[in-house]
Protein backbone atom coordinates (compact mmCIF):
# COMPACT_ATOMS: atom_id res chain seq x y z
CA UNK A 1 0.00 0.00 0.00
CA UNK A 2 1.17 3.58 -0.64
CA UNK A 3 -0.51 6.11 1.40
CA UNK A 4 -3.75 4.63 1.67
CA UNK A 5 -3.87 3.67 -1.92
CA UNK A 6 -3.22 -0.20 -2.47
CA UNK A 7 -1.10 -1.16 -5.20
CA UNK A 8 -3.14 -2.76 -8.21
CA UNK A 9 -1.72 -4.62 -11.03
CA UNK A 10 -5.23 -4.54 -12.87
CA UNK A 11 -6.74 -1.81 -11.58
CA UNK A 12 -7.65 1.96 -13.42
CA UNK A 13 -5.00 2.52 -15.89
CA UNK A 14 -5.49 6.37 -15.57
CA UNK A 15 -6.82 8.86 -12.91
CA UNK A 16 -8.77 11.54 -14.74
CA UNK A 17 -10.38 12.17 -17.45
CA UNK A 18 -9.08 11.02 -21.30
CA UNK A 19 -7.33 14.40 -23.13
CA UNK A 20 -7.00 12.54 -26.69
CA UNK A 21 -9.26 13.39 -29.62
CA UNK A 22 -11.08 10.41 -30.05
CA UNK A 23 -12.49 10.79 -26.53
CA UNK A 24 -13.42 14.10 -27.17
CA UNK A 25 -15.34 13.44 -29.98
CA UNK A 26 -17.21 10.87 -27.75
CA UNK A 27 -17.96 13.41 -25.03
CA UNK A 28 -19.35 16.00 -27.85
CA UNK A 29 -22.34 13.81 -28.65
CA UNK A 30 -24.54 14.34 -26.96
CA UNK A 31 -27.23 12.43 -28.06
CA UNK A 32 -26.65 8.84 -28.99
CA UNK A 33 -29.14 6.20 -29.74
CA UNK A 34 -29.01 2.30 -28.90
CA UNK A 35 -30.31 -0.39 -30.66
CA UNK A 36 -31.44 -4.19 -29.00
CA UNK A 37 -31.93 -6.71 -31.80
CA UNK A 38 -31.64 -9.91 -31.89
CA UNK A 39 -33.77 -13.73 -31.58
CA UNK A 40 -35.82 -12.44 -29.15
CA UNK A 41 -37.15 -9.29 -31.24
CA UNK A 42 -39.54 -12.58 -33.37
CA UNK A 43 -41.43 -13.23 -29.52
CA UNK A 44 -41.20 -9.64 -28.74
CA UNK A 45 -42.35 -10.79 -25.33
CA UNK A 46 -44.56 -12.88 -26.19
CA UNK A 47 -44.79 -17.00 -26.10
CA UNK A 48 -46.95 -19.47 -26.71
CA UNK A 49 -49.78 -16.92 -26.03
CA UNK A 50 -48.66 -15.75 -23.17
CA UNK A 51 -47.10 -12.26 -22.33
CA UNK A 52 -43.84 -11.92 -20.33
CA UNK A 53 -44.11 -8.96 -18.22
CA UNK A 54 -40.04 -9.05 -17.82
CA UNK A 55 -37.80 -7.67 -19.76
CA UNK A 56 -38.24 -9.29 -23.83
CA UNK A 57 -35.04 -9.58 -24.63
CA UNK A 58 -34.65 -12.14 -21.49
CA UNK A 59 -37.18 -14.02 -22.69
CA UNK A 60 -35.45 -17.52 -23.31
CA UNK A 61 -34.38 -17.44 -19.54
CA UNK A 62 -38.10 -17.38 -18.19
CA UNK A 63 -39.97 -20.02 -16.92
CA UNK A 64 -42.48 -22.00 -19.21
CA UNK A 65 -39.95 -21.31 -22.22
CA UNK A 66 -37.67 -24.32 -23.57
CA UNK A 67 -34.14 -23.43 -24.41
CA UNK A 68 -34.26 -25.59 -27.27
CA UNK A 69 -37.40 -23.92 -28.83
CA UNK A 70 -36.43 -20.25 -28.09
CA UNK A 71 -32.95 -21.28 -29.93
CA UNK A 72 -34.86 -22.41 -32.68
CA UNK A 73 -35.94 -19.18 -33.70
CA UNK A 74 -32.81 -19.32 -35.58
CA UNK A 75 -34.76 -20.75 -38.42
CA UNK A 76 -36.92 -18.17 -38.51
CA UNK A 77 -35.24 -14.99 -38.42
CA UNK A 78 -35.38 -13.47 -41.51
CA UNK A 79 -36.11 -9.24 -41.40
CA UNK A 80 -36.70 -8.72 -44.99
CA UNK A 81 -37.46 -5.49 -44.28
CA UNK A 82 -34.44 -4.73 -42.94
CA UNK A 83 -33.63 -1.24 -44.28
CA UNK A 84 -29.63 -0.29 -42.90
CA UNK A 85 -30.22 3.32 -44.50
CA UNK A 86 -33.75 3.97 -43.20
CA UNK A 87 -32.60 3.00 -39.75
CA UNK A 88 -29.62 5.56 -40.31
CA UNK A 89 -31.51 8.00 -41.74
CA UNK A 90 -34.20 8.08 -38.69
CA UNK A 91 -31.49 8.29 -36.44
CA UNK A 92 -29.93 11.28 -38.19
CA UNK A 93 -32.77 13.21 -38.39
CA UNK A 94 -33.17 12.36 -34.48
CA UNK A 95 -29.76 13.97 -33.94
CA UNK A 96 -27.76 10.97 -32.77
CA UNK A 97 -24.33 11.33 -33.50
CA UNK A 98 -23.36 7.88 -32.36
CA UNK A 99 -25.22 4.42 -32.47
CA UNK A 100 -24.70 1.56 -29.81
CA UNK A 101 -25.69 -1.45 -31.53
CA UNK A 102 -26.28 -4.85 -29.86
CA UNK A 103 -23.76 -7.68 -31.89
CA UNK A 104 -24.45 -10.21 -29.25
CA UNK A 105 -26.69 -10.28 -26.09
CA UNK A 106 -26.97 -12.38 -23.68
CA UNK A 107 -28.79 -15.30 -26.04
CA UNK A 108 -25.44 -15.52 -27.78
CA UNK A 109 -27.00 -14.88 -31.57
CA UNK A 110 -24.76 -13.01 -33.17
CA UNK A 111 -26.03 -10.58 -36.03
CA UNK A 112 -22.48 -11.16 -37.30
CA UNK A 113 -21.25 -14.37 -39.53
CA UNK A 114 -18.81 -14.88 -36.54
CA UNK A 115 -16.29 -17.41 -37.32
CA UNK A 116 -16.49 -19.39 -34.10
CA UNK A 117 -19.71 -20.65 -33.76
CA UNK A 118 -22.57 -21.37 -35.71
CA UNK A 119 -25.08 -19.36 -33.67
CA UNK A 120 -25.08 -16.61 -36.45
CA UNK A 121 -27.59 -14.57 -38.60
CA UNK A 122 -25.51 -16.80 -41.17
CA UNK A 123 -27.20 -20.15 -40.02
CA UNK A 124 -30.44 -18.33 -40.22
CA UNK A 125 -32.55 -17.78 -43.28
CA UNK A 126 -31.42 -14.43 -44.02
CA UNK A 127 -27.80 -15.53 -43.81
CA UNK A 128 -26.68 -11.77 -44.71
CA UNK A 129 -24.15 -9.76 -42.14
CA UNK A 130 -26.11 -7.43 -40.43
CA UNK A 131 -23.30 -5.16 -38.54
CA UNK A 132 -21.64 -4.57 -42.11
CA UNK A 133 -24.71 -2.58 -43.93
CA UNK A 134 -25.33 -0.82 -40.65
CA UNK A 135 -22.04 0.19 -40.14
CA UNK A 136 -21.94 1.58 -43.45
CA UNK A 137 -24.70 3.27 -43.08
CA UNK A 138 -24.75 4.64 -40.47
CA UNK A 139 -21.20 5.89 -40.59
CA UNK A 140 -22.67 7.60 -44.14
CA UNK A 141 -25.30 9.64 -42.58
CA UNK A 142 -22.22 10.98 -40.20
CA UNK A 143 -22.96 8.77 -36.71
CA UNK A 144 -20.27 6.96 -35.07
CA UNK A 145 -20.91 3.28 -34.23
CA UNK A 146 -20.18 1.85 -30.74
CA UNK A 147 -20.31 -2.17 -30.95
CA UNK A 148 -22.78 -3.84 -27.95
CA UNK A 149 -20.97 -7.01 -26.48
CA UNK A 150 -22.47 -9.06 -23.76
CA UNK A 151 -19.74 -11.32 -22.39
CA UNK A 152 -22.73 -13.67 -20.63
CA UNK A 153 -23.65 -16.14 -23.72
CA UNK A 154 -26.32 -18.62 -22.94
CA UNK A 155 -25.31 -20.38 -26.30
CA UNK A 156 -21.76 -21.62 -25.73
CA UNK A 157 -21.92 -24.60 -23.32
CA UNK A 158 -18.23 -23.67 -21.70
CA UNK A 159 -20.03 -20.06 -20.12
CA UNK A 160 -20.18 -20.54 -16.64
CA UNK A 161 -21.90 -18.11 -13.92
CA UNK A 162 -19.01 -19.08 -11.72
CA UNK A 163 -16.35 -21.46 -11.11
CA UNK A 164 -16.40 -23.92 -8.41
CA UNK A 165 -15.06 -26.91 -10.24
CA UNK A 166 -11.78 -28.07 -12.36
CA UNK A 167 -14.09 -28.91 -15.29
CA UNK A 168 -15.66 -25.14 -14.83
CA UNK A 169 -12.13 -24.13 -15.09
CA UNK A 170 -11.58 -26.08 -18.39
CA UNK A 171 -14.33 -24.99 -20.04
CA UNK A 172 -14.23 -21.22 -19.19
CA UNK A 173 -10.91 -21.16 -20.44
CA UNK A 174 -11.92 -22.04 -23.99
CA UNK A 175 -14.64 -19.53 -23.46
CA UNK A 176 -12.18 -16.63 -22.71
CA UNK A 177 -11.07 -18.27 -25.83
CA UNK A 178 -13.76 -18.01 -27.42
CA UNK A 179 -14.60 -14.46 -26.47
CA UNK A 180 -11.07 -12.94 -27.19
CA UNK A 181 -11.52 -14.29 -31.04
CA UNK A 182 -14.91 -12.59 -31.40
CA UNK A 183 -14.01 -9.46 -30.18
CA UNK A 184 -10.77 -8.98 -32.22
CA UNK A 185 -13.21 -10.49 -34.93
CA UNK A 186 -15.42 -7.84 -34.73
CA UNK A 187 -12.63 -5.34 -34.42
CA UNK A 188 -10.96 -6.39 -37.83
CA UNK A 189 -14.50 -6.69 -40.04
CA UNK A 190 -15.53 -3.55 -39.16
CA UNK A 191 -12.44 -1.15 -38.10
CA UNK A 192 -14.28 1.80 -38.17
CA UNK A 193 -15.38 0.88 -34.46
CA UNK A 194 -15.58 3.72 -32.32
CA UNK A 195 -15.75 1.70 -29.29
CA UNK A 196 -17.13 -1.50 -27.70
CA UNK A 197 -19.86 -1.32 -24.78
CA UNK A 198 -20.02 -4.25 -22.62
CA UNK A 199 -22.54 -6.07 -21.31
CA UNK A 200 -23.14 -9.44 -19.09
CA UNK A 201 -19.86 -9.02 -17.24
CA UNK A 202 -21.37 -9.08 -13.64
CA UNK A 203 -21.46 -12.70 -12.66
CA UNK A 204 -18.11 -14.71 -10.65
CA UNK A 205 -16.35 -15.96 -13.45
CA UNK A 206 -15.91 -13.22 -14.94
CA UNK A 207 -15.53 -11.21 -12.76
CA UNK A 208 -12.28 -13.40 -11.38
CA UNK A 209 -10.87 -12.79 -14.67
CA UNK A 210 -9.10 -9.49 -13.90
CA UNK A 211 -5.39 -10.66 -15.83
CA UNK A 212 -7.07 -11.95 -18.75
CA UNK A 213 -9.59 -9.18 -19.12
CA UNK A 214 -6.63 -6.57 -18.81
CA UNK A 215 -4.34 -8.05 -21.51
CA UNK A 216 -7.39 -8.39 -23.75
CA UNK A 217 -8.26 -4.69 -23.22
CA UNK A 218 -4.46 -3.70 -24.12
CA UNK A 219 -5.01 -5.51 -26.94
CA UNK A 220 -8.39 -4.24 -28.46
CA UNK A 221 -6.88 -0.52 -27.60
CA UNK A 222 -3.50 -1.24 -29.57
CA UNK A 223 -5.69 -3.02 -32.60
CA UNK A 224 -7.63 0.42 -32.80
CA UNK A 225 -6.21 3.18 -31.06
CA UNK A 226 -8.78 5.31 -29.55
CA UNK A 227 -11.04 2.88 -28.71
CA UNK A 228 -13.68 3.70 -26.68
CA UNK A 229 -14.41 1.05 -23.70
CA UNK A 230 -16.64 2.02 -20.19
CA UNK A 231 -16.30 0.61 -16.92
CA UNK A 232 -18.47 -2.62 -17.39
CA UNK A 233 -16.04 -4.58 -19.16
CA UNK A 234 -13.26 -5.63 -16.39
CA UNK A 235 -13.17 -6.08 -12.58
CA UNK A 236 -9.69 -5.59 -10.75
CA UNK A 237 -7.74 -8.42 -8.89
CA UNK A 238 -9.93 -7.86 -5.72
CA UNK A 239 -13.44 -8.23 -8.00
CA UNK A 240 -14.39 -4.60 -7.69
CA UNK A 241 -16.23 -3.37 -10.62
CA UNK A 242 -16.60 -0.14 -12.62
CA UNK A 243 -14.29 1.54 -10.15
CA UNK A 244 -10.98 0.05 -8.66
CA UNK A 245 -10.06 -0.87 -4.93
CA UNK A 246 -8.67 2.54 -4.52
CA UNK A 247 -11.96 4.05 -6.35
CA UNK A 248 -10.61 4.58 -9.45
CA UNK A 249 -12.48 4.59 -12.28
CA UNK A 250 -12.32 1.47 -14.60
CA UNK A 251 -12.25 2.30 -18.68
CA UNK A 252 -13.16 5.42 -20.19
CA UNK A 253 -16.47 6.67 -19.02
CA UNK A 254 -18.96 5.19 -16.78
CA UNK A 255 -21.51 2.93 -17.25
CA UNK A 256 -23.67 2.39 -13.90
CA UNK A 257 -26.11 5.00 -15.73
CA UNK A 258 -28.88 2.69 -16.62
CA UNK A 259 -32.31 3.74 -16.66
CA UNK A 260 -31.48 6.29 -14.29
CA UNK A 261 -29.44 10.03 -14.41
CA UNK A 262 -27.60 11.95 -11.58
CA UNK A 263 -29.25 14.99 -9.83
CA UNK A 264 -25.83 16.41 -9.13
CA UNK A 265 -22.65 16.81 -10.78
CA UNK A 266 -20.97 15.81 -7.46
CA UNK A 267 -22.57 12.30 -8.23
CA UNK A 268 -20.49 11.94 -11.13
CA UNK A 269 -16.73 12.72 -9.50
CA UNK A 270 -15.38 14.21 -12.80
CA UNK A 271 -15.74 11.03 -14.94
CA UNK A 272 -17.20 10.95 -18.28
CA UNK A 273 -20.13 8.78 -18.32
CA UNK A 274 -23.64 7.97 -20.49
CA UNK A 275 -27.19 7.04 -19.98
CA UNK A 276 -28.82 4.19 -21.75
CA UNK A 277 -32.83 4.83 -21.25
CA UNK A 278 -35.65 2.43 -22.47
CA UNK A 279 -38.91 4.17 -23.70
CA UNK A 280 -40.99 2.06 -21.62
CA UNK A 281 -39.92 0.64 -18.21
CA UNK A 282 -37.05 -1.97 -18.72
CA UNK A 283 -37.92 -2.76 -21.92
CA UNK A 284 -35.06 -2.97 -24.84
CA UNK A 285 -35.88 -5.31 -27.06
CA UNK A 286 -38.82 -5.28 -29.09
CA UNK A 287 -41.65 -5.87 -26.86
CA UNK A 288 -45.50 -6.45 -28.75
CA UNK A 289 -47.36 -5.40 -25.59
CA UNK A 290 -45.84 -2.39 -25.14
CA UNK A 291 -47.32 -1.76 -21.53
CA UNK A 292 -46.92 0.44 -18.50
CA UNK A 293 -46.26 4.20 -18.76
CA UNK A 294 -44.57 4.86 -21.95
CA UNK A 295 -42.21 8.24 -22.12
CA UNK A 296 -43.39 11.53 -24.00
CA UNK A 297 -40.81 13.13 -26.24
CA UNK A 298 -40.96 16.21 -23.62
CA UNK A 299 -39.76 13.39 -20.83
CA UNK A 300 -36.90 12.48 -23.09
CA UNK A 301 -35.50 15.88 -24.03
CA UNK A 302 -35.47 16.58 -20.68
CA UNK A 303 -33.72 13.91 -19.80
CA UNK A 304 -31.42 14.77 -22.35
CA UNK A 305 -30.75 18.07 -21.55
CA UNK A 306 -30.05 16.89 -18.02
CA UNK A 307 -27.42 14.07 -19.13
CA UNK A 308 -25.65 17.19 -21.01
CA UNK A 309 -26.15 19.97 -18.55
CA UNK A 310 -23.96 16.62 -15.92
CA UNK A 311 -21.22 16.45 -18.35
CA UNK A 312 -23.15 12.84 -19.50
CA UNK A 313 -24.07 11.90 -22.81
CA UNK A 314 -28.18 10.14 -23.19
CA UNK A 315 -28.50 7.34 -25.57
CA UNK A 316 -32.04 6.47 -26.47
CA UNK A 317 -32.57 2.71 -26.92
CA UNK A 318 -34.88 1.47 -29.89
CA UNK A 319 -36.11 -2.26 -30.40
CA UNK A 320 -36.59 -2.98 -33.92
CA UNK A 321 -39.17 -6.05 -34.57
CA UNK A 322 -38.02 -8.99 -35.93
CA UNK A 323 -38.93 -8.24 -39.77
CA UNK A 324 -36.54 -5.73 -39.66
CA UNK A 325 -39.17 -2.82 -39.05
CA UNK A 326 -38.84 -0.32 -36.55
CA UNK A 327 -42.20 0.07 -34.73
CA UNK A 328 -43.80 3.63 -35.65
CA UNK A 329 -44.31 4.94 -31.71
CA UNK A 330 -40.41 4.89 -31.69
CA UNK A 331 -40.24 6.60 -35.29
CA UNK A 332 -42.22 9.14 -34.25
CA UNK A 333 -40.60 9.56 -30.95
CA UNK A 334 -36.98 10.15 -32.93
CA UNK A 335 -38.69 12.57 -35.35
CA UNK A 336 -40.00 14.53 -32.70
CA UNK A 337 -36.92 14.80 -30.54
CA UNK A 338 -35.19 15.55 -34.12
CA UNK A 339 -37.56 18.35 -34.78
CA UNK A 340 -36.60 19.80 -31.35
CA UNK A 341 -32.88 19.13 -32.33
CA UNK A 342 -33.14 20.86 -35.41
CA UNK A 343 -33.98 24.06 -33.62
CA UNK A 344 -31.80 23.79 -30.32
CA UNK A 345 -29.12 21.32 -31.04
CA UNK A 346 -26.26 24.05 -30.06
CA UNK A 347 -27.54 23.91 -26.95
CA UNK A 348 -26.85 20.08 -26.85
CA UNK A 349 -23.35 19.22 -29.12
CA UNK A 350 -20.28 19.96 -27.73
CA UNK A 351 -21.75 21.14 -24.48
CA UNK A 352 -20.80 20.67 -20.93
CA UNK A 353 -21.53 21.25 -17.39
CA UNK A 354 -21.93 25.32 -16.93
CA UNK A 355 -20.76 24.82 -12.87
CA UNK A 356 -23.61 27.44 -12.18
CA UNK A 357 -25.77 27.06 -8.97
CA UNK A 358 -28.73 24.75 -10.59
CA UNK A 359 -32.46 26.76 -11.01
CA UNK A 360 -36.06 24.88 -11.06
CA UNK A 361 -36.90 26.20 -14.74
CA UNK A 362 -34.34 23.20 -16.19
CA UNK A 363 -31.18 23.06 -17.01
CA UNK A 364 -27.79 25.22 -17.57
CA UNK A 365 -24.99 24.06 -20.61
CA UNK A 366 -21.75 25.48 -21.75
CA UNK A 367 -20.00 25.09 -25.17
CA UNK A 368 -17.02 23.93 -24.43
CA UNK A 369 -14.23 26.54 -24.83
CA UNK A 370 -16.92 29.52 -25.14
CA UNK A 371 -18.73 31.75 -22.72
CA UNK A 372 -21.53 31.17 -24.13
CA UNK A 373 -24.36 29.69 -21.70
CA UNK A 374 -27.52 27.49 -22.80
CA UNK A 375 -31.15 27.97 -20.22
CA UNK A 376 -32.73 24.98 -21.55
CA UNK A 377 -35.91 25.73 -20.46
CA UNK A 378 -38.75 22.88 -19.38
CA UNK A 379 -40.73 24.50 -16.08
CA UNK A 380 -41.84 28.01 -16.46
CA UNK A 381 -42.12 29.67 -13.36
CA UNK A 382 -45.93 31.54 -13.01
CA UNK A 383 -44.15 34.78 -12.65
CA UNK A 384 -41.95 34.05 -15.63
CA UNK A 385 -38.81 35.59 -14.02
CA UNK A 386 -36.19 32.87 -14.94
CA UNK A 387 -33.06 33.20 -12.32
CA UNK A 388 -29.44 33.18 -13.65
CA UNK A 389 -25.94 33.47 -11.28
CA UNK A 390 -23.05 33.80 -13.28
CA UNK A 391 -19.89 33.65 -11.68
CA UNK A 392 -19.01 36.63 -10.03
CA UNK A 393 -17.50 39.39 -12.43
CA UNK A 394 -19.26 37.86 -15.34
CA UNK A 395 -22.24 39.47 -16.88
CA UNK A 396 -24.81 38.79 -19.98
CA UNK A 397 -24.06 40.88 -23.09
CA UNK A 398 -26.97 39.08 -25.02
CA UNK A 399 -29.78 37.22 -24.25
CA UNK A 400 -32.03 34.99 -26.94
CA UNK A 401 -33.63 32.47 -27.73
CA UNK A 402 -32.88 29.64 -30.04
CA UNK A 403 -34.67 29.08 -33.66
CA UNK A 404 -35.66 32.77 -32.68
CA UNK A 405 -32.86 34.86 -32.70
CA UNK A 406 -35.30 38.06 -33.06
CA UNK A 407 -36.61 37.16 -29.68
CA UNK A 408 -34.62 39.41 -27.02
CA UNK A 409 -34.65 39.71 -23.44
CA UNK A 410 -32.66 42.20 -21.35
CA UNK A 411 -31.77 41.05 -18.17
CA UNK A 412 -32.55 42.66 -15.49
CA UNK A 413 -29.94 42.52 -12.77
CA UNK A 414 -31.23 42.23 -9.52
CA UNK A 415 -27.83 41.91 -7.74
CA UNK A 416 -23.79 41.81 -8.97
CA UNK A 417 -23.86 38.50 -11.39
CA UNK A 418 -27.51 37.69 -10.45
CA UNK A 419 -30.60 38.33 -12.96
CA UNK A 420 -34.03 37.14 -14.01
CA UNK A 421 -34.30 36.53 -17.47
CA UNK A 422 -38.40 37.96 -17.93
CA UNK A 423 -40.16 35.84 -20.58
CA UNK A 424 -43.02 37.63 -22.55
CA UNK A 425 -44.89 34.66 -22.39
CA UNK A 426 -45.48 31.69 -19.50
CA UNK A 427 -48.22 30.15 -22.09
CA UNK A 428 -44.78 27.82 -23.48
CA UNK A 429 -46.04 24.19 -24.08
CA UNK A 430 -42.75 22.80 -25.50
CA UNK A 431 -39.35 23.18 -23.86
CA UNK A 432 -37.12 25.93 -25.51
CA UNK A 433 -33.76 27.24 -25.04
CA UNK A 434 -32.23 31.03 -23.92
CA UNK A 435 -28.82 31.64 -25.22
CA UNK A 436 -26.81 33.38 -22.74
CA UNK A 437 -23.83 35.47 -23.84
CA UNK A 438 -21.23 36.05 -21.41
CA UNK A 439 -18.25 38.73 -20.65
CA UNK A 440 -16.01 39.10 -17.90
CA UNK A 441 -17.06 42.38 -16.58
CA UNK A 442 -14.12 45.05 -17.16
O1 LIG B 1 -29.43 -7.43 -19.20
C1 LIG B 1 -29.15 -6.34 -20.03
C2 LIG B 1 -30.39 -5.74 -20.62
O2 LIG B 1 -31.09 -6.71 -21.34
C3 LIG B 1 -29.99 -4.59 -21.53
O3 LIG B 1 -29.16 -5.05 -22.57
C4 LIG B 1 -29.24 -3.56 -20.73
C5 LIG B 1 -28.76 -2.37 -21.52
O4 LIG B 1 -27.94 -1.56 -20.77
N1 LIG B 1 -28.05 -4.17 -20.11
C6 LIG B 1 -28.30 -5.33 -19.29
C7 LIG B 1 -28.72 -4.98 -17.93
O5 LIG B 1 -27.77 -4.15 -17.33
Amino acid sequence: AQGDKVSLVHGAHRTGRRTDAAMARWRAYGLGQFIHWGLYSIPGGEWDGKTYNGAAEWIRSWDGITKSAYDSLIYHFNPVKFDATAWAAAAQQMGAKYVTITTKHHDGFCLWPSKYTSYTVASSPYKKDLIKPLVDAYNKAGIDVILYFSIMDWSNPDWRYDIKTKDDSIAFERFKKFTRNQLLELLERYPTTKGLWFDGTWDNAWVKQAAFADELETEMRKMRPGLIIGSRFRADENGKRHFDTNGQLMGDYEQGWERKIPNTITEVHGNDWDCVMTVPENQWGYNAAWKGHIKTTDELLEMLAKCVSLDGNFVLNFGPKGDGSIRKEELSLAREIGDWMAVNQEAIYGCEYAGLEPQNWGYFTKKTGTDKIYMLVFNVPVSGALRVKLPVQTSISKAYRLGQPAQTFVPEEIQASESFIHLKTTSEKHPFVIVLETAKKT
